[in-house]
């Protein structure tokens, strides 16, 4: 009996849903398109201090470079070889990078392209990050290599080779994503080779992978690779971690494929979650934040801990992948300040926050002809991310990870990591508020009007600092302070830690002003 409970403890912990992100670390951040010298140093200088658990890093691997158009980010999803040569860097700063980030306790986690290799009308030749031979008409790679047998030339039942419907599950995962090369996955050899390069990254020392186009991989297919790889590096890990895995499964209802056909796998990535809060948030479709209230599973969402939640990625950012014109991005700062707040305070779901850079957007019938446009770069090479006096990011990076707001949120998750959601008030229309057991306490106004109620927080009475309009700075609120009255006495027990470890906030301008009203004339209980 025993030994049973042990065996099955084990099991549950160390199994790919666990992210390996150092203890009391619950957020991860997708430094797209980063080169690798620039995010070692970030783990250093910024994402350790702010208690960031890992990175989502673009795909390491030698792939295609397209020169029409010129350098587009896509394409590092057109795969040339495993060789570990990127627009990114080289074998040499990758591992540089893994090793600082993994010693300040900040995970990497790598976007793991094995669906498929180039696209079918790609010129053979060496126009590559690592100049190896590739001819997609004959299907050889010599870098990997593969041939012709590797590919599912005879297995795709469309008449385009393509796929053409989404309603076919069989063409979904044999068929040709946009003119992408698809893999034989069912193979042995194709498995060894993708388990190969997998295995090398996970002895360099990553903690996990997205699994990029996982919907277009049978789940038995991804389930035989994953079962190849070896337990994580015991230099950073403890003895028998399973790499994290998060399947990149778009599933916002209605095809004949499910994000539930993953699970056994790994986390899946949860699409509905940023199409649906991005609604509420403009206030589409009739939507308020007062609907909040059981957002999660309560709203047609996947199993909690099944999740990878985001408000918005890199493709739906610009109009590709799944979510429509509803996604928040950095180009609605506000909005999407309070929408990672959102994300952030609510116990749904692993986290995961987008970190961007600037590109010209530009609409034409609705569509952003700048869509392809790459990261920030000179000739082809991608640019240093500089950082400025204020510490917000040069050179074209956006940095939506150095906002305050999100930075601040990321420690709030922290800080509630466990507790659960208690406490929630509403209007009935757009202005919200609820707590995180006796940790936080988070208000939003999303209304046109402004907000003055008294709220029942939870928290233990005393001062706090209101971590979106400040900062906690040697004991200080540089922002709004809160004063919680005491109440509630049973949690005025609670140790009151010097650290900032409570927080509260909220983000608009309106309710700013009512919470200066709050300090003069009405208490928080
Ligand atoms: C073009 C034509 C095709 C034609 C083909 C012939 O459009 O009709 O069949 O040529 O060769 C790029 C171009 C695309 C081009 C293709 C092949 O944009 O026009 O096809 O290359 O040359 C990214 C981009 C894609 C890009 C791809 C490869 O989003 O535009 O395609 O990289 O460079 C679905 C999937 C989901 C996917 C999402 C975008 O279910 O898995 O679409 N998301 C992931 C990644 C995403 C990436 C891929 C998958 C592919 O997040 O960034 O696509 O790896 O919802
Ligand atoms: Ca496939």
């Amino acid at each position: 009996m025993k030994f049973f409970l042990l065996f099955f403890f084990i099991g549950f912990c160390w199994a790919q849903y666990e992210p390996h992100t150092e203890k009391g670390r619950t957020s991860i951040v997708h430094l797209f398109e980063w080169r690798w010298a620039d995010i070692a140093k970030e783990c250093e200088r910024y994402l350790a201090p702010n208690g960031f658990g890992g990175v989502q890093v673009s795909p390491p691997n030698e792939h295609l470079v397209v020169n029409n158009p010129s350098r587009p980010w896509w394409e590092r999803y057109q795969p040339i070889s495993y060789k570990i040569c990127s627009r990114s860097g080289n074998e040499d700063e990758f591992k540089d990078m893994v090793t600082r980030c993994n010693n300040v306790g900040v995970r990497i986690y790598v976007d793991a392209v094995i669906n498929h290799m180039c696209g079918e009308g790609a010129q053979a030749g060496t126009s590559s990050t690592c100049g190896s031979y590739f001819n997609p008409q004959t299907r050889e790679f010599s870098g990997v290599p593969y041939s012709g047998w590797d590919f599912n030339d005879g297995k795709c039942r469309s008449g385009s080779g393509g796929i053409e419907n989404y309603n076919d599950a069989a063409q979904v995962r044999d068929c040709r994503l946009v003119g992408l090369l698809d893999l034989a996955l069912e193979k042995d050899y194709v498995r060894g080779k993708v388990a190969d390069y997998m295995n090398r990254l996970i002895d360099i020392g990553v903690a996990g992978f997205r699994l990029d186009a996982a919907k277009h991989m049978w789940p038995g297919d991804i389930k035989a690779i994953l079962y190849k790889l070896h337990n994580l590096n015991t230099q950073w890990f403890s003895e028998g971690s399973r790499p994290f895995i998060f399947q990149e499964v778009i599933d916002l209802g209605g095809e004949a494929l499910t994000s539930s056909e993953y699970f056994g796998n790994g986390r899946v990535t949860e699409f509905k979650y940023g199409a649906k809060l991005g609604t509420v948030m403009r206030k589409w479709s009739g939507e308020k934040m007062a609907y909040l209230k059981n957002w999660g599973e309560g709203w047609g969402f996947m199993p909690s801990d099944r999740a990878l939640v985001f408000v918005d990625n890199h493709d739906n950012q610009r109009g590709h992948g799944a979510g429509g014109a509803s996604i928040l991005t950095f180009w609605d700062a506000r909005l999407y300040k309070m929408a990672v707040g959102f994300m952030l305070a609510h116990p749904y779901g692993f986290t995961r926050v987008m970190s961007s850079y600037h590109w010209p957007r530009y609409f034409e019938n609705g569509k952003d002809i700048n869509d392809w446009v790459g990261p920030p770069n000179d000739n082809g090479a991608t640019k240093e991310v500089t950082i400025n006096a204020d510490t917000t990011c040069g050179n074209g990076w956006v940095c939506e990870h150095r906002w305050r707001q999100i930075r601040n949120m990321v420690a709030f998750r922290n800080v509630v990591n466990g507790q659960p959601l208690s406490n929630w008030w509403d209007n009935g229309s757009n202005q919200v508020a609820f707590g995180r057991g006796n940790k936080g306490f988070i208000v939003f106004n999303n209304d046109d009007w402004s907000l003055s109620t008294t709220l029942q927080t939870g928290l233990p009475a005393g001062t706090y600092c209101d971590v979106i309009s400040g900062d906690k700075i040697d004991g200080y609120c540089t922002g709004i302070k809160v004063y919680v009255s005491g109440l509630l006495t049973e949690y005025v027990k609670m140790p009151r830690s010097t650290e900032c470890t409570i927080y509260t906030g909220n983000i608009t301008d309106s309710w700013l002003k009512i919470c200066q009203y709050c300090q003069r004339s009405c208490s928080w209980t």
